[in-house]
């Protein structure tokens, strides 16, 4: 392998080398390969329309985001929105840094998937990983997969990975609406670049002029993603892993001279930021996604407020604030009015980490230029001063409260999982969840072994069997100082409290709890969390890209009984068969959990 890498990086040496001296500036192909988010040519939304209308405007008709419940109604559109996505190696340098990466058609960030609500997306996935071979799957994050849980793209969970020049169709419906992302859950592969937005269009109360899309605010690593696991799951490794850069739409300047001394990499200065123009005077719609690997990121615009319209797949009823804190894995649509300058005004957009982010370098920007502004120009807007309050957590739950108000139903089992780290007796530094650290079986996945009536699993499945339980209420509590990003598979859950020390048993408006697919638990905390449960076996994890490497997930099975009767489609056995004789030929190099 790593003689293939020094091959590779000597092609790439001649190959950049011409535009590595001192005063060249970077292609936006060099930075981002075929992608334009972040460049002035990014289309607003829909794009869509333009080449696959909708016969009769838009599909929901009279169906509100105050007056209907999604999780039990959303239009049949039978309209199919079918994308190609190709996984492949390649070179890129987003914030002036040459990194060995994995492109989604040739693109960092990939591709935005978009769709109405209820419309069907079918994903063909091609796994062109060559030099060296590796697997993928894709997991398309906060859609509830409901009748297709074999969808849900968890390796060893919902499906065998797809092996190396082969293909996967993943097909299923957008029963939500809002923004989100896709990425690999592979390893820590979407940390490499295995990642892409997703928008799904439904009703909004509140009404803007224009949707500029998705805006992706990540932190970034300078080190393949392989070389950072490996290195953390020494013994003795530490699980601190500090990022080099902060990106918005993969795009961020880097300072060259705080290299490592003696790493060659070729690097530079002026890779260029992000650029967003607003119509002076208009309403605008920003879908913000944290894709990063572990940082969690505080978004604001100087000089504007921000009117925050949706949590994750949850619309919720609109308030205004300066500051937007997003935890690994979680949205925030927010609306923006361009009503603070001039015509020719520029603003500073920025996305810092906070304190709980191991980083190099915390702050990313980028610019906003109202229309009639020198899109060469250099904002001087002055930045809020809100300075990082060191909670690690999100915005009270006493102030996002879901458009639809759905009341806390009484679970029928309520359990504790704690979240501890540790080193086995290999001292290897582990995160153990609800007491164990999990380690997935890519050739098993859980769902085809609970499919096939064998509901025993290994230990190290980390598996919960919830039998014939419809509501279930989980306490989380962090016995150490890190903050987590808890993502749910499958479900928006219902947040009952968050907090320091352990829970006293109070509840956050019964009547109508705040509902999301991530949330954080703050360190030595709490998280109560609740969920109506639905046939399938869903994967309860933290986000950070690190931690779950390290063994933080569990699988829930709900409803077990449903799940042994799953007609489950032949291509999932197929792609297992397909994925059994590849790795019987190649080492699979599973050095952490798999996910
Ligand atoms: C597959 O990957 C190789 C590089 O590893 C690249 O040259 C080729 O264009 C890719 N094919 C497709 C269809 O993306
Ligand atoms: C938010 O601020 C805008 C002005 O920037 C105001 O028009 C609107 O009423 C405010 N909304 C809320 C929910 O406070
Ligand atoms: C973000 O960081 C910048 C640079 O340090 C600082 O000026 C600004 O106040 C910070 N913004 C917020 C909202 O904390
Ligand atoms: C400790 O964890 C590492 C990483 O998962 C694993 O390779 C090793 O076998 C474990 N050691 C023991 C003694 O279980
Ligand atoms: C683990 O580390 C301790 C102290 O750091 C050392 O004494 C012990 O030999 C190590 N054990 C293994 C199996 O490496
Ligand atoms: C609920 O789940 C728990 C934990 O697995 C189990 O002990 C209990 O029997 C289940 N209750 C029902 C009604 O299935
Ligand atoms: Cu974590």
């Amino acid at each position: 392998m790593g003689l293939l890498r020094g091959l590779l990086e000597s092609v790439l040496d001649n190959a950049l080398a011409v535009l590595y001296t001192a005063t060249a500036t970077l292609t936006q192909s060099n930075t981002n390969g075929l992608s334009l988010l972040g460049t002035l040519l990014a289309p607003a939304l829909p794009f869509f329309l333009t080449n696959n209308p909708m016969p009769d405007g838009y599909p929901w008709g009279k169906l509100t985001d105050w007056g209907n419940n999604p999780y039990l109604e959303y239009p049949k559109t039978g309209v199919i929105r079918h994308y190609e996505l190709t996984v492949s190696r390649g070179f890129v340098a987003p914030d002036g840094y040459v990194r060995d990466v994995l492109l989604v058609n040739g693109a960092f960030p990939g591709p935005l998937i978009e769709a109405n609500w209820g419309d069907t997306i079918v994903v063909d996935v091609h796994n062109n990983i060559t030099g060296p071979e590796d697997g993928t799957a894709i997991h398309w994050h906060g859609f509830l997969q409901h009748e297709t849980p074999w969808e849900d793209g968890a390796p060893g969970i919902s499906q065998c990975p797809i092996p190396p020049r082969k293909s996967y169709r993943y097909e299923f419906i957008a029963s939500l609406y809002g923004t989100s992302w896709y990425h690999s859950h592979y390893s820590a592969q979407y940390t490499g670049g295995v990642l892409g937005p997703i928008v799904v269009h439904g009703p909004s109360q509140e009404k803007y002029d224009i949707d500029l899309g998705p805006i992706m605010l990540s932190d970034w690593y300078h080190k393949e993603y392989f070389d950072i696991v490996k290195e953390m799951l020494a013994p003795n490794g530490s699980p601190r892993v500090l990022s080099d850069n902060n990106m918005i739409n993969g795009k961020m300047h880097f300072d060259c001279s705080t290299v490592t001394p003696g790493d060659t990499t070729p690097c530079a200065n002026n890779a260029g930021i992000s650029k967003f123009k607003f119509q002076t005077g208009k309403r605008h719609r920003l879908r913000l996604v944290n894709t990063g690997g572990d940082g969690v990121q505080r978004f604001s615009i100087d000089e504007h407020t921000l009117t925050v319209i949706a949590e994750d797949f949850v619309p919720v009823k609109p308030y205004n604030t300066s500051v937007v804190t997003l935890g690994v894995g979680q949205r925030t649509d927010v609306l923006v009015t361009a009503n603070v300058g001039k015509p020719s005004s520029t603003f500073w957009m920025r996305s810092n980490m906070t304190s709980c982010s191991p980083a190099h370098q915390p702050n990313a920007v980028a610019a906003v230029y109202y229309d009639g502004a020198d899109t060469s120009s250099t904002p001087s807007s002055r930045a809020w001063n809100i300075p990082d309050p060191g909670t690690c957590a999100n915005e009270a739950l006493a102030v996002t409260e879901p458009l639809f108000p759905i009341p806390l139903p009484k679970p029928t089992f309520t359990q504790s999982m704690d979240i501890e780290l540790y080193k086995n007796a290999s001292n290897v530094t582990l995160w153990k969840f609800n007491g164990v650290s999990m380690r997935t079986d890519y050739n098993h996945p859980v769902l085809l072994h609970a499919n096939e009536g064998n509901f025993c699993f290994p230990a190290e499945w980390n598996v919960v069997n919830y039998h014939g339980n419809s509501s279930i209420r989980i306490v989380v509590n962090n016995k150490g100082p890190v903050a987590h990003p808890m993502h749910l598979h499958g479900h928006n859950f219902y947040i009952l409290h968050e907090g320091p020390g352990t829970w006293d048993g109070t509840i956050v408006r019964p009547s109508n709890p705040h509902r999301r697919d991530v949330h954080l638990v703050r360190g030595n905390g709490h998280l109560v969390i609740q969920f109506d449960g639905a046939p399938g076996i869903w994967a309860f994890h933290c986000h950070i890209a690190w931690h779950a490497s390290g063994g933080f997930l569990a699988s829930l099975i709900v409803e077990p009984d449903k799940v042994q009767r799953m007609d489950i489609p032949r291509d999932v056995q197929q792609n297992c068969r397909a994925w059994e004789l590849w790795s019987k030929h190649n080492v699979v190099d599973q050095i952490d959990s798999g996910t």
